[in-house]
């Protein structure tokens, strides 16, 4: 009789994971577009509102090639665990080493429902603009680099979208030098993906948030050609801080000087820490009816306790644990309470596809410069370049100690799979051939760019081997998906089928 009931109970799971199969299988994290001056998803067409963490541990300003924040997949399992306890939908990484296999870590981060927005500079020498004399370090060498970042993270359906730069100008020597050269950059990129992938995926600048040319650098990334101008912007604003209000804060401010920005605009970085511990207080207003119309939420700075001591979480490097700081605590708390009412439906001015002749504050040279890389750009790295693809997850469980705050091990650190990752050619062919059908791709405007990492201004110059490691060319995609999804449908067949004639033998 127990085994009766237990026979039937497996063949009813059975019959019912057959039946659910298809639609959990197409329940898979859909391409943001952006559409007007919102993110949407691709497919629903709902807005999506960015709630995000800046995610470098070790710090931008240390990063070397030979190993990433998306490189080891323990480290991946234990970091994604901690944001789906933060509530995430967004992470944000300074700095990668495009040669490296990232398509463990993006599948993760896929099934556990999250997007990445990745800056395509490094500090190491070669790999960013230089924001004083951005002349001489806009080369074909630099753009080789940056379009294998763009190769190496396009194919992923939940890459959100690329900056150019990061904080390039911020000062009143590289205002007046570096936005021509940064918007060539947003230009070039553009112009790569829409010549040799197919999907186009945003281009947007993340931006010092210096009043003195707060409006008029903004203005100057979003107006121009489709293929000049950045897909969406990101300030950086710590002017929060403690107990405030939208008036107190000068959130008002901030949100009347966009307003009538055509483009997405987010908070790329976020968390005054003039008064500790941080609070998050103004979680609830950048999603509020106030703000979220015009701002599609934010990135919290960050998520690592880091010298400049912003940090979510301690990681203690040597045995690769982690722990909860008291932010972390109020974080989860403010992004679980924040709620936005669903389809933002203000309409966009339309962008400004002509610029002004000159923009207050920025009052250098605002042409742009001739691309060093036309070639590349026309016809694409050469096909033996490193694209990332989605593969089975192998590790969603960490083997690395998370403790909360009070010093207690959390035991089940197992990553919530929410969303199905096919593993196929799908990630492949976003890739157009170099001489095939080449990217359509809808076009959104695009600009700006630079390099280097938050907080500090300045090229870095460190002296990084250029070199990168373990570069894991992709074996072939299609054979990959097709022996997966055998593996699966017989798995599946073969349970429920067994499962059915145990039912009939003890019915
Ligand atoms: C906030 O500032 C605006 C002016 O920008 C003013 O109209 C409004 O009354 C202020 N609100 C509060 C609550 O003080
Ligand atoms: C936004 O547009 C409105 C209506 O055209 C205008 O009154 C307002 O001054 C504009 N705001 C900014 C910051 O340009
Ligand atoms: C994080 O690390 C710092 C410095 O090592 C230490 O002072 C602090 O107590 C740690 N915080 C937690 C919650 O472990
Ligand atoms: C930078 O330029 C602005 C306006 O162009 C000026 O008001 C400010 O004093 C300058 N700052 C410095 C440090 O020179
Ligand atoms: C401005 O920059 C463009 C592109 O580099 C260059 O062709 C032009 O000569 C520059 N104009 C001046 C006045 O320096
Ligand atoms: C392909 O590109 C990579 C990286 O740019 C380079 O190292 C390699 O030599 C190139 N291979 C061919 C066959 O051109
Ligand atoms: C975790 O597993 C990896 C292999 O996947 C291994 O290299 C590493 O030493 C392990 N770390 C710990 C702390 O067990
Ligand atoms: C996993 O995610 C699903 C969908 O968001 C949710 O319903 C479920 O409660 C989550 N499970 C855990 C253990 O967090
Ligand atoms: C990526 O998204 C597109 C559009 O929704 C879909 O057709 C494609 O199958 C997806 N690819 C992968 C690998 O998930
Ligand atoms: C950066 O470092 C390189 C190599 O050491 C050197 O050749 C170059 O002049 C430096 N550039 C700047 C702007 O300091
Ligand atoms: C990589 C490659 O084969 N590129 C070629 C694509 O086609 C154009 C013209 O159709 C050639 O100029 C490129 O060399």
């Amino acid at each position: 009789m127990r085994f009766f009931t237990t026979a039937s109970a497996l063949a009813a799971t059975a019959a019912t994971l057959f039946l659910a199969g298809p639609s959990a299988a197409a329940s898979s994290l859909n391409p943001l577009e952006v559409q007007g001056k919102y993110f949407v998803d691709s497919v629903t067409k709902e807005t999506f509102w960015i709630k995000g963490v800046d995610y470098q541990p070790g710090g931008a300003a240390n990063f070397q090639d030979g190993s990433d924040p998306l490189s080891d997949p323990n480290s991946c399992a234990r970091d994604i665990f901690m944001f789906q306890q933060l509530g995430l939908n967004t992470i944000r990484i300074y700095s990668v080493d495009p040669t490296l296999n990232h398509d463990e870590c993006m599948s993760l981060l896929a099934s556990a429902g999250i997007y990445l927005v990745l800056d395509v500079n490094t500090g190491i020498y070669g790999q960013n603009l230089n924001r004083d004399e951005p002349w001489t370090t806009y080369t074909e060498a630099y753009l080789t680099h940056v379009f294998q970042v763009i190769e190496a993270f396009s194919g992923y359906n939940n890459t959100l979208g690329f900056f150019a730069g990061n904080e390039v100008i911020n000062d009143n020597v590289s205002a007046i030098a570096s936005p021509n050269y940064v918007k060539a950059v947003v230009r070039d990129m553009k112009t790569y993906i829409s010549n040799n992938i197919i999907r186009q995926v945003p281009v947007g600048y993340s931006a010092a948030d210096v009043l003195d040319y707060r409006v008029t650098l903004s203005s100057y990334f979003e107006c121009g050609p489709d293929d000049e101008a950045v897909d969406f912007y990101g300030v950086n604003s710590y002017q929060w801080c403690g107990d405030q209000t939208f008036n107190s804060s000068q959130y008002n401010i901030l949100v009347e000087d966009y307003a009538n920005f055509s483009i997405p605009v987010f908070l790329s970085e976020f968390g005054c820490i003039q008064v500790l511990p941080r609070t998050f207080q103004e979680v609830g207003t950048i999603f509020s009816d106030q703000m979220s119309v015009v701002f599609s939420g934010g990135i919290v700075y960050e998520y690592s306790q880091e010298s400049s001591d912003y940090g979510l979480v301690n990681i203690t490097y040597s045995d690769g644990s982690v722990q909860e700081r008291h932010d972390f605590i109020a974080l989860s708390s403010e992004y679980a309470s924040a709620t936005t009412s669903g389809l933002a439906t203000a309409s966009a001015s339309p962008r400004p596809t002509t610029c002004a002749s000159s923009y207050g504050n920025i009052d250098g040279n605002l042409t742009l410069p001739d691309s060093p890389a036309s070639s590349l750009i026309a016809n694409g790295l050469n096909s033996t370049f490193n694209r990332g693809k989605y593969v089975d997850i192998t590790v969603s469980s960490t083997n690395y100690s998370i403790y909360d705050l009070n010093g207690n091990q959390i035991t089940d650190t197992t990553v919530n799979e929410t969303y199905n990752v096919p593993v196929s050619s799908d990630s492949a062919i976003q890739l157009t051939d170099k001489n095939g059908s080449g990217g359509s791709g809808s076009g959104s405007s695009g600009s700006s760019g630079s390099s280097g990492s938050s907080g500090s201004s300045g090229s870095s110059n460190s002296t990084g081997s250029g070199t990168s490691s373990g570069s894991s060319p992709s074996s072939s995609p299609k054979s990959a998906a097709v022996s997966n999804l055998v593996r699966d449908s017989v798995k599946v067949c073969a349970a429920a089928i067994f499962a059915v004639i145990i039912g009939l033998i003890f019915a």
